[in-house]
């Protein structure tokens, strides 16, 4: 008896679609097909009850009414004064050229009526173990990817390998929707790389499936931006020698590719090129963020207790810097957590173009979120905090670890924190 052939791999990418919006719109359905974004305070349903009875007292509002909300009553772009930011935007308002990372002033500008709400990272997060729980009721082998994607291995599941990867796709998608009112789109390919660009070919709600024959016709003509690993930087680099597409970068010598990129990434883009990605779907769910926090014995003042504050703080930066290098990883999102004597809260963060797992960095990042809160209360607990994680070692981030060797402090870097150690507490 002859073996077997193993089975092809599939592999799919699952990302949500215009996720926080999507979440919103379950509990304000009277938005649904309106252009609307996400951004801006945090404002809490409680608080918008709140502000509801009193400008329509007509009637009580309570929390499970949020449906009949009339829309002329949420705020519109137009009257945002600030520099908030749009996490994330509906299909609605993306017509108009509006969507993440997009400061709301300009928004505005191009969609004045788009009507905007709060972030609700709670929410978000509840949905989010939802529809992966979900996924895993059927399809075990699954690597979380941060809050609205996944991927999942398709090769071995009933169904994984019928039309390609649709069946069982349409099944998912089908499962999220039932459960959740969500709808997501999936891309599934011979490996991660491939679905991860297949995900969003058809966005919203979208099945894409792409074969090792459909490189050609599928991959090539997109730009090498789609391939995730090419950043802005490498990007602008490969268009200065004229290479625009991924067949563009595909017919170049890999030698070529290692002599101008270098040795790893040279070499990680001529295989991306050609749609080769070995990599195993890893199970285990991987950290989204590592942090350090104390509680002080007494509360603290940042001007008459600033060297023991300026200790415990930098203590915390190499401490969390410490646990990420034990255990691999590297974060871009530097954040702080105060707790003031009154038992207020505040977190501040800020994300740095390339991630780190090195203390100084994390200290100097950290200091300037310092500044941006109010130290004139004494302080009962402090936390430092590195989210955005990667493996130091992925593919994703080999670019920037390339050009930032791990734990290397650039000049500047350097400078600036010298500068800035002694006002932290001022
Ligand atoms: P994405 O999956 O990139 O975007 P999306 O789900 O909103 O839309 P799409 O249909 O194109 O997938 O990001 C998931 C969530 O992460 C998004 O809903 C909001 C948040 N986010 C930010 O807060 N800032 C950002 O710059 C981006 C890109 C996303
Ligand atoms: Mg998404
Ligand atoms: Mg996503």
């Amino acid at each position: 008896m002859p073996d077997t052939p193993a089975l092809p791999r599939r592999i799919a990418h699952l990302d949500m679609d215009a996720f926080y919006a999507s979440v919103e719109l379950l509990r304000y359905p009277q938005l649904k097909g309106l252009p609307v974004v996400i951004g801006g305070g945090r404002r809490r349903v409680d608080d918008m009850l709140a502000q509801l009875q009193q400008e329509r007292p007509e009637r009580e509002w309570t929390s499970d009414q949020l449906g009949e909300i009339p829309v002329d009553f949420f705020p519109v772009l137009k009257d945002y004064t600030g520099r908030g930011v749009i996490t994330t935007a509906t299909y609605a308002a993306r017509q108009f050229g509006v969507g993440s990372a997009m400061g709301m002033m300009k928004a505005a500008r191009l969609c004045p009526q788009a009507l905007l709400l709060p972030v609700d990272f709670d929410e978000y997060r509840k949905y989010s173990r939802q529809f992966k729980r979900l996924i895993l009721d059927i399809a075990p082998v699954m690597e979380d990817r941060g809050v609205d994607e996944v991927y999942i291995d398709f090769t071995h599941v009933p169904g994984g390998q019928r039309e390609g990867g649709r069946v069982l796709a349409r099944l998912i998608q089908k499962s999220i929707f039932d459960a959740t009112g969500l709808t997501c789109s999936i891309g599934v390919a011979p490996n991660k790389l491939i679905a991860k660009m297949a995900s969003e070919f058809n966005k919203p709600g979208g099945i894409s499936i792409v074969q090792p024959e459909d490189l050609q016709t599928l991959i090539w003509p997109l730009p090498c931006r789609k391939i995730n690993g090419v950043g802005p930087k490498a990007d602008e680099k490969l268009q200065q020698h004229g290479i625009r597409t991924i067949g563009e970068l595909a017919s170049r010598e890999r030698d070529w590719l290692v002599e101008h990129f270098g040795k790893s990434y040279g070499a990680w883009l001529h295989d991306a090129a050609w749609g080769r990605d070995e990599r195993p779907v890893v199970t285990e769910s991987a950290p989204v963020s590592m942090s350090r926090e104390t509680t002080f014995e007494r509360d603290l003042h940042a001007v008459r207790d600033k060297a023991e504050l300026g200790a415990v703080f930098t203590r915390l930066c190499e401490q969390v810097a410490a646990d990420l290098q034990r255990k691999g990883y590297v974060g871009k999102t530097i954040g702080i957590k105060l707790r003031y004597d009154n038992f207020k809260s505040v977190t501040r963060d800020q994300t740095l173009a390339h991630p780190t797992a090195d203390a100084q960095a994390i200290r100097q990042t950290a200091g300037q979120c310092l500044k941006r809160v109010d130290l004139t209360r004494r302080l009962r607990l402090l936390g430092v905090r590195v989210g955005a994680l990667v493996k130091a070692g992925d593919a994703a981030n080999r670019e920037e670890s390339r050009k930032i060797p791990p734990g290397a402090v650039t000049p500047a870097f350097a400078a600036s924190s010298r500068a800035e150690t002694p006002q932290l507490f001022d």
